[in-house]
């Protein structure tokens, strides 16, 4: 029953990726009349007219490097309206469709949460049930995680690492496109277990009763982001081995865009290696992380697929080995979060320089921490397994080289405070958050050395204080790095100015939540409250009532930021000039990707 639904779903999404893939052949331009496009050049809204760089068709047929703009396309060679961007190849068009999509797993995942804190509001399960609770915590790791973390940093890669190296395009302008579509069917299978149970709801109350229980008994996974064996191979619901399709999927996607940065670099550069811009030596080596990290989960998660249901025993108490699974898991999981922080540091180390008006202090220093963070990331992932039993020498391996991985993070730290130290810093709407970000890593970061130490770590894991360490890193550095990064080129997508008041509002609301929602985790989780419980005792009720306030603080902060985005498109100050932060003035840090703007160079 689990594979035939599961086999159903997984055909339907690839018949929807293939008319996707149907539609975007039919819209290359090798098919349609080449004559069809336009030299013109699309008009902005602002009055402003785009020069359009008309460069050589790609060598595969895909469309040379043109437009993207958000406003005015609609008067180049692209189709107009919802065709344009269901059949698009263009790097930039891709880039804001990734935007979109990780902005939107970004509320939902953030829906999840707040769904959490209603919960532990007080220390009764009393507002969900406890598997509506599990249920919330693993679809948010996921969602946050796979739907959001990664395409948010691939949609700003498309969008600005083919502009910083000079590139027209993607070196492979199709497969851009069909990465991003995989995605599609990849969330509605991760997601579906959630959709089905809030229809379940609907039906019933609508009266429809026999239909509602159906969907009510495919209760959405409960297993946590990592699905630890053997619960994940016993669990008795269709919907895990649905949620792992999407996984897998999902994996698929990453690997193919990750495929395409590397070549990309490699072929399509226009600037000398020694020339390369920080944020495109993070996306490089993230790039080479994920072909690592990747195809590995992908096959553990066959692994587990069949271990479900069709009855190998990989993973079986009897046969196999529950650890080996957490092997698995761990050797994509550790990388995978330097897969989700190194391209943010890229754009913090990109940004800060120049909003402090001079170069990044060390350069060749944070590239090589870069690099060595890539390759020590794939040495540490026993460090989430101290509690297993495994063996001890092994163990104190695992912690030094965890305790290593710790200092080219603190390069970094040191190269931006000192980039700081000496500039003329300019606390822009970008440079507010990228501090922000520096300073919740510091605290993120530390915290992780104290985890990395075997013996601290038998007490803390599995605790409040290891979701308080990575939130500190993840909704601090990550999603700080990711709103500096909408506000700085907002003026470049848009042609608008994005408003500095609300961005000040979104950047206060949201670093006191975060100190107020992570902070009093860590001290929870050193009291010894455990993690993954509906419910609690009683004389925790105040700390966990102030980290409902600090979530509540940060989901205002995101309604600020969003609404800055949508007021800011309508009424912000038109970009007049083709250098909207002023940065040749200061320090002489304007990057080639505002060339784009269509406005001359005086
Ligand atoms: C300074 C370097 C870091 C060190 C030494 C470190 C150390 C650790 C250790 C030892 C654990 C396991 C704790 C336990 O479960 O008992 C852990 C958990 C975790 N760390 Fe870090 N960490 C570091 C940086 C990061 C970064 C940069 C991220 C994210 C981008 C991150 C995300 C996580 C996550 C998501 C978990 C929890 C996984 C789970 O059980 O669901 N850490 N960290
Ligand atoms: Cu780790």
């Amino acid at each position: 029953m689990t594979l035939v639904g599961a086999a159903g779903l997984t055909a339907l999404c690839v018949a929807a990726a293939c008319l996707v893939l149907y539609a975007t052949w039919r819209a290359s331009p090798s098919r349609s009349a080449r004559s069809a496009r336009s030299t013109t050049g699309a008009t902005r809204a602002d009055g402003g007219e785009r020069t359009n760089t008309n460069g050589p068709p790609e060598p595969d047929g895909g469309e040379p490097a043109d437009s993207g703009y958000l406003l005015g396309t609609s008067e180049s060679h692209k189709r107009g309206g919802v065709t344009r961007w269901l059949t698009t190849v263009d790097h930039k068009d891709i880039g804001l469709l990734y935007l979109a999509f990780a902005a939107v797993a970004f509320l939902w995942g953030g829906t999840d949460a707040m769904m959490m804190r209603t919960e532990l509001y007080d220390p009764a399960v009393s507002v969900w049930d406890e598997h509506t609770y599990n249920a919330l915590f693993t679809m948010h790791g996921l969602t946050m995680l796979f739907l959001f973390g990664t395409p948010a940093l691939a949609g700003l890669g498309n969008y600005l690492l083919p502009l910083l190296i000079g590139a027209d395009d993607m070196a492979f302008p199709r497969i851009n496109a069909i990465a991003f579509w995989l995605l599609v069917p990849a969330l509605v299978l991760m997601r579906a277990g959630l959709l089905s149970d809030v229809l379940g709801h609907v039906f019933v109350a609508g009266g429809l009763a026999a239909l509602g229980e159906q969907l009510l008994a495919l209760a959405p996974p409960a297993t946590g982001w990592t699905f630890y064996t053997p619960l994940s191979v016993q669990i008795d619901l269709p919907t895990v081995s649905v949620v792992l399709l999407g996984l897998h999927l999902s994996g698929v996607a990453t690997t193919m865009s990750a495929i395409n940065f590397i070549a990309t670099v490699f072929a399509e550069r226009e600037v000398s290696w020694k020339n390369l811009d920080i944020f495109s030596w993070t996306m490089l080596t993230q790039s080479g992380l994920i072909l690592f990290a990747f195809p590995l989960l992908g096959s553990a998660i066959v692994m587990l697929l069949l271990d479900r249901n069709l009855g190998t025993t990989f993973f079986a108490l009897e046969g196999g080995s529950p650890i080996l699974w957490q092997h698995l898991f761990w050797f994509f999981g550790h990388p995978e979060v330097y897969i989700l922080v190194l391209p943010p540091m890229g754009i913090v180390s990109l940004l800060i320089p120049k909003f402090a008006g001079r170069k990044l202090f060390g350069f060749k220093f944070v590239v090589y921490s870069t690099l060595a963070i890539g390759v020590l990331s794939f040495g540490v992932w026993a460090h989430h397994m101290f509690t297993t039993g495994i063996d001890p020498r092994l163990r104190a391996s695992f912690m030094a080289v965890s305790i290593a991985i710790a200092v080219p993070s603190a390069v970094k730290v040191f190269n931006w405070i000192t980039t700081m130290w000496n500039g003329r810093v300019r606390l822009a709407a970008p440079m507010l958050f990228c501090v922000g970000g520096v300073g919740t890593f510091i605290v993120g970061g530390v915290t992780g050395i104290f985890l990395a130490a075997i013996p601290v770590d038998l007490l803390l894991h599995d605790t409040y204080y290891v979701v308080g360490h990575f939130h500190f890193i993840i909704m601090g550095l990550i999603s700080f790095a990711f709103f500096a990064a909408t506000y700085y080129w907002y003026p470049l997508v848009v042609g608008k100015h994005p408003n500095h008041a609300l961005a000040v509002a979104h950047f206060v609301l949201t670093t006191v939540g975060i100190v107020l929602a992570f902070g009093p985790m860590m001290i929870m989780g050193q009291e010894g409250l455990p993690r993954r419980y509906a419910a609690y005792p009683a004389e925790f009720a105040g700390l966990q009532q102030v980290a409902t306030l600090g979530a509540v603080l940060i989901a205002l902060g995101t309604v600020v930021w969003l609404f800055n985005l949508v007021q800011s498109y309508r009424m912000g100050d038109p970009v007049t000039t083709d250098d909207p932060w002023d940065l040749r003035e200061r320090g002489d840090q304007r990057t080639a990707e505002w060339d784009e703007l269509p406005y001359s160079r005086d």
